[in-house]
């Protein structure tokens, strides 16, 4: 790949697929190209809806904060889990969803085999030192033929990669800055999280990770 050279750290990291089971690879350095514009973007998001920390239905505020932008956001309340077309602290529709971060989505799943994703919701997930993302399942979209691309931006985190019993062992994925990781066919719905985030510093995002997650979701 002659653009490997082109990246700054990607030099040194050169771009890499890595599979993780049948239907999950690893796509090393794969946002880094489109770090700028997706940089750009996120502050013109978040500008207009804000990260906020949701409730549970259990009635616990998440350690994550969280918005999201595209036709549906996913959203959590003491009434549960859902997409909603509105950001429920204004009443207004999800900030649309950024050029950039549609290119993004369709080149890593057509890289991964997936032609033709058109994501209808992005949520975008913030992480601090000490964030931390329990082991879960993502059962609230209803299209699961379709894949789940996730773009890691900022401080490094560990991903936990389980199977479809909760009580699986885990596999450890370190998670960096540009990595895009996609998710389809069998693996959609195994369960997984993120580690307690350790302190560190990444020169363009500060203190915290920035993890965008392209759904087809309606
Ligand atoms: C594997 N986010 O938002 S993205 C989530 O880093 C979520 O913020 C994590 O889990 C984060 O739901 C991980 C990677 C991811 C997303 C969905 C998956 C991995 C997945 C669905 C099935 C299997
Ligand atoms: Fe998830």
């Amino acid at each position: 790949m002659i653009t490997d050279d082109l990246f700054g750290d990607a030099s040194t990291q050169p771009r890499r697929d890595e599979p993780l089971c049948d239907g999950a690879v690893v796509l090393r350095g794969f946002a880094l190209p489109f770090e700028a514009q997706l940089l750009a973007a996120i502050k013109r998001i978040v500008a207009q809806a804000p990260f906020r920390h949701l409730i549970t239905p259990g009635g616990r505020r998440m350690s994550v904060a969280m918005t999201n932008t595209g036709p549906l956001g996913w959203i959590s309340d003491r009434h549960g889990y859902r997409y909603d077309p509105c950001d429920p602290e204004s009443g207004q529709p999800w900030p649309a969803m950024p050029a950039s971060f549609l290119e993004l989505a369709d080149a890593a799943a057509a890289h991964a085999g997936f032609d033709g994703f058109v994501p209808d919701a992005c949520l975008v997930n913030r992480y601090v030192a000490g964030t931390r993302l329990t082991l879960h399942q993502d059962r609230d979209e209803h299209q699961w033929g379709q894949p789940i691309v996730s773009v890691s931006l900022g401080i490094p985190a560990v991903f936990l990669f389980g199977g479809l019993q909760r009580s699986d062992p885990t596999l450890r994925v370190p998670l960096a800055h540009g990595d895009v990781v996609v998710w389809g066919g069998p693996a959609r719905l195994n369960y997984h999280g993120v580690l307690p985030l350790k302190p560190a510093r990444h020169p363009l995002l500060g203190d915290c990770r920035i993890n965008l997650t392209f759904r087809r979701a309606g």
